[in-house]
């Protein structure tokens, strides 16, 4: 790409910065170097980490970089893997989290072997994303859940920072949750895939151990939507979150004007 057309829309801003630097979208100067490295380089930049700030319609929202699935410059809206603002993979009932709660919705469909019956075909219960439902996708969520890493499973890992996303269901705390959890990993992980017997004792010990349980199985074609992930409030955009981290060095200052 040119440079030239890399740095779209230089200079509308009114902002008098020294030869060789431009204006973000604060007004504050950076060598025009920066723009050139951060400008759609797939990380949005809106000085969240870096003091640089291109999440503005001058930069294209950073040209797309901090537009969120919906298009929208710094939007709330994720896509987790089963569409934009829908619940993904992993988050069976819908609330935008992650936890045994999601490990008796899905158990219990693959047991009846219906979670292909669901609203969304199937997408949230296919948590390793093979296609098909079974104890493996047991073992996926059980783990996922474990380790804070079900949205990272679909590339998503900055949602898995989302404040609240692995909190345990209201009478369940941490620690009881990861007991559970690793009880059905232990029947699960050696078990055959299809093994009625396995997935009717990893139900028993969920109906068991987890308090206020839901056994409605999957949501159906017919029934209510449960709410879009990101309307649900509370729902913030993760703070100082980098796919990757020290790529770029130590933060240098705006240049002085
Ligand atoms: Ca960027
Ligand atoms: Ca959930
Ligand atoms: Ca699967």
């Amino acid at each position: 790409m040119a440079i030239n057309n890399k740095i779209r829309n230089r200079g509308r801003l009114s902002v008098d910065c020294p030869d060789g630097a431009i204006a973000d979208c604060d007004g504050n100067c950076f060598p025009e170097y920066w723009f050139y490295t951060y400008q759609g380089d797939g990380w949005c930049d809106d000085r969240t980490l870096d003091p640089i700030n291109l999440a503005c319609a001058e930069f294209d929202c950073d040209s797309g970089d901090c537009r969120d699935c919906f298009g929208e410059c710094l939007g709330p809206a994720v896509d987790l893997g089963c569409g934009c603002n829908e619940p993904g993979p992993g988050d069976l009932n819908g609330d935008g989290g992650f936890n045994v709660q999601d490990v008796i919705i899905l158990t219990n469909c693959v047991m009846a072997d219906n979670c292909s019956d669901a609203e969304d075909g199937g997408c949230a219960a296919d948590t390793n994303v093979d296609g098909g439902w079974n104890i493996m996708d047991i073992v996926s969520l059980a783990n996922c859940v474990l380790t804070n890493s079900c949205a990272g499973i679909n590339g998503n890992s900055e949602y898995d920072l989302y404040e609240g996303v692995y909190a345990p269901p209201p009478g369940l705390n941490a620690v009881d949750q990861k007991r559970i959890l690793e009880r059905v990993l232990s029947i699960a992980q050696n078990a055959n895939p299809y093994d009625k017997q396995k997935q009717g004792e990893i139900l028993n010990i969920l109906e068991r151990e987890v308090p206020g349980r839901k056994t409605r199985p999957v949501r159906k074609q017919t029934g209510g939507r449960t709410q879009p992930v990101s309307r649900r409030g509370g729902r913030v955009r993760p703070k100082a979150v980098r796919r990757q981290t020290g790529g770029r060095g130590g933060a240098p200052k705006p240049w002085n004007r």
